[in-house]
């Protein structure tokens, strides 16, 4: 699925701004139809931002803590010039479930929250020309054991409750950009580019499909960053040889761009789309990870799309914040821990030479985790009543997705297929295995990992044997071995040994404490700006010392929200900024280690 672009054949018109809005705490939106009429006319009906989660933005619990569907519309006004079109509309993402209707007529209903869909309203247009419509859209944030990620709703005495196990606020509304945009019946569907490089000669190998698109000719021009022809090809799939080439590689995010046309026998350009190429290569080889050949060591964070009022919601103003504070402290790499982000993040990234571990969301599949933290035991992971086969045929369907959406970022490294399930057991075992492969057979290129928990530790966990890469997440001296660092060092370090024999690059995709900003304490204890300090030398004292660390990924890059509860205070504490991006102490410890480089030998 290509992304909307504006070319000499495409047309895109934003539809982001604010939409009539209901909550339906009742559920009766459907069955009432209320797709039907003007939503604006309901009693309680208002206007809501698009992006935005809604959580956010008003001040009772009610809307804050709303379980079900809310309803959101708005009037669309299809251009003149695109009789006879293709006319799609699309959402970059709507958190986790929607449906939508022009007119009366549903068009297209999506399970997933961080994953674009589409649907065509041509067929209905031709059926009952118009030159405007309305558009309803019912976002749906319940989940499900069948959902990724997982959750369950549980009946109390007051009502239902929406329990899940992953720890931040299950933001929810239309969280991306809307489009409608417009192609030519014959057009171009996708284009897969992989690169590589020998000596000083880049190579490009491309494959374009498209759909009615018999007796057209495709034909592809590169252009470098300045806009000077590279080289041309004619026909669907081919390889491009690129001389001197200037690779894409950590802090330089050059990008060619690969012109694909779709043109008539007469040479009438019919279909067109601009994609951006990056050359650079990346490899596992024994504990080393290489990128165009060179060891790399990756520095940076965990990350969450969480923002004051706006919640999950994408902003241009605050990505771009939240990259120059990554310049600023000497970061070349984050995670999408815990879901994909905005494709505006991915090509930011690209731009800015920023190397990019894409996780799925399948977050919280483990009942082990968070006694205190998420409530909702009583459950097993893997069961024919929770985490079952429908829900790894969704599981599957969202690596393809996700691969399908990233699969030409140069930033992509490395695929996070989950983060922190439960992997200590033969149902673990039994549900992983396909999905490696499901994960391999759809982008051979690069390597695939999952997040390993602390539950499963070396020697315990039965998913890593399958993956390139050992992603670990670590809290010795928080979690355990609270306050206690000088045992928390032996541990971790212990711990390491066994991951090191593995033979595999290990990157530390977390570790940290939560720290109240502004909060001091000597000697140091934890929850202080002092113990968050002493923590991080701990945790580095031990990377350090371990050569087949290749990585280290501080937990997090900022406070952000979760659900409440007693082991948070209004929300997870272990940012190195804070929510409103301002720099803890620990930020400024980072830099002073990440600056000047790679802190040791790891080559
Ligand atoms: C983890 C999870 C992350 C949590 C973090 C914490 O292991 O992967 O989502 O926020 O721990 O702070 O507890």
């Amino acid at each position: 699925m290509l992304r909307p672009q504006d070319t000499a054949t495409r047309e895109r018109r934003n539809l982001d701004g604010l939409w009539d809005f209901a909550f339906d705490p009742e559920g009766v939106g459907r069955s009432e139809g209320w797709f039907r009429t003007s939503l604006a006319r309901r009693p309680g009906a208002r206007q809501m931002a698009v992006p935005a989660s809604y959580n956010d933005l008003f001040t009772t619990r009610e809307t804050h803590d709303h379980i079900g569907e809310v309803w959101y519309q708005t009037t669309v006004h299809i251009p003149r010039g695109w009789d006879g079109r293709r006319v799609l509309v699309r959402f970059e993402s709507a958190t986790h479930g929607a449906t939508v209707w022009v007119d009366d007529v549903e068009i297209v209903s999506h399970q997933g929250g961080y994953l674009p869909f589409e649907a065509d309203l041509a067929p209905y247009l031709a059926a009952s020309p118009r030159t405007t419509v309305r558009l309803t859209v019912a976002v749906d944030n319940r989940l499900s054991f069948q959902t990724i990620p997982p959750g369950v709703i549980e009946s109390t005495p007051a009502g239902p409750r929406q329990v899940y196990w992953h720890d931040f606020y299950n933001y929810a509304g239309i969280h991306r950009s809307v489009w409608l945009y417009s192609t030519a019946p014959a057009h171009l569907t996708d284009v897969t580019v992989t690169t590589g490089f020998e000596g000083t000669t880049g190579q490009i190998g491309y494959a374009v499909q498209s759909a009615a698109a018999a007796g057209l000719t495709t034909t592809v021009d590169l252009y470098d960053a300045e806009g000077t022809l590279v080289t041309s090809a004619t026909g669907a799939e081919g390889s491009l040889t690129v001389p001197d080439v200037h690779l894409w590689g950590p802090g330089d995010g050059y990008l060619y761009d690969l012109h694909v046309q779709l043109r008539s026998d007469s040479g009438v350009l019919v279909d067109d789309y601009h994609q951006s190429v990056g050359v650079r290569t990346v490899e596992v080889r024994g504990t080393q990870f290489l990128v165009n050949g060179k060891p790399f060591y990756f520095k940076g964070f965990g990350m969450h799309e969480d923002h004051i009022t706006i919640g999950k919601a994408h902003s241009n103003a605050d990505m771009i914040r939240d990259v120059e504070l990554l310049h600023w402290i000497g970061a070349n790499s984050f995670r999408t821990s815990h879901y994909p982000y905005s494709e505006d993040v991915m090509d930011y990234a690209d731009r800015h030479g920023l190397l990019v571990i894409d996780e799925t969301p399948a977050v919280g599949i483990n009942q082990g985790l968070g006694g205190g933290i998420f409530g909702g035991q009583g459950y097993v992971t893997f069961s024919p009543e929770t985490t079952n086969d429908v829900t790894r045929e969704v599981h599957a369907q969202v690596i393809r997705d996700l691969i399908a959406r990233d699969k030409n970022h140069p930033c992509v490294v490395i695929w996070s297929i989950a983060n922190e399930p439960e992997s200590d057991t033969q149902g673990a075992q039994d549900y992983f295995r396909p999905l490696f492969d499901v994960a391999r057979e759809a982008d051979p290129t690069r390597p695939v990992g999952f997040v390993n928990v602390m539950l499963a530790p070396h020697g315990r966990c039965r998913v890593s044997q399958f993956a390139d890469v050992s992603m670990i997440n670590r809290y010795y001296g928080w979690y355990v071995q609270t306050n206690d660092l000088a045992n928390a060092r032996i541990a971790f370090a212990t711990e390491l040994d066994g991951w090191a024999s593995d033979g595999k690059p290990i990157i530390i995709t977390e570790y940290g404490a939560d720290t109240y900003p502004g909060h001091h304490q000597l000697p140091a204890q934890p929850w202080s700006e002092e113990y968050q300090l002493d923590y991080l030398d701990m945790n580095h004292a031990v990377f350090d010392a371990c050569p087949a660390v290749v990585g280290e990924h501080m937990w997090n890059f900022a406070d952000f929200m979760t659900t409440a509860g007693i082991m948070r205070v209004g929300g997870n504490k272990k940012g190195a900024f804070t929510r409103d991006r301002q720099p803890k102490m620990a930020a400024h410890h980072l830099r002073a280690r990440w600056l000047p480089g790679i802190p040791k030998e790891h080559a």
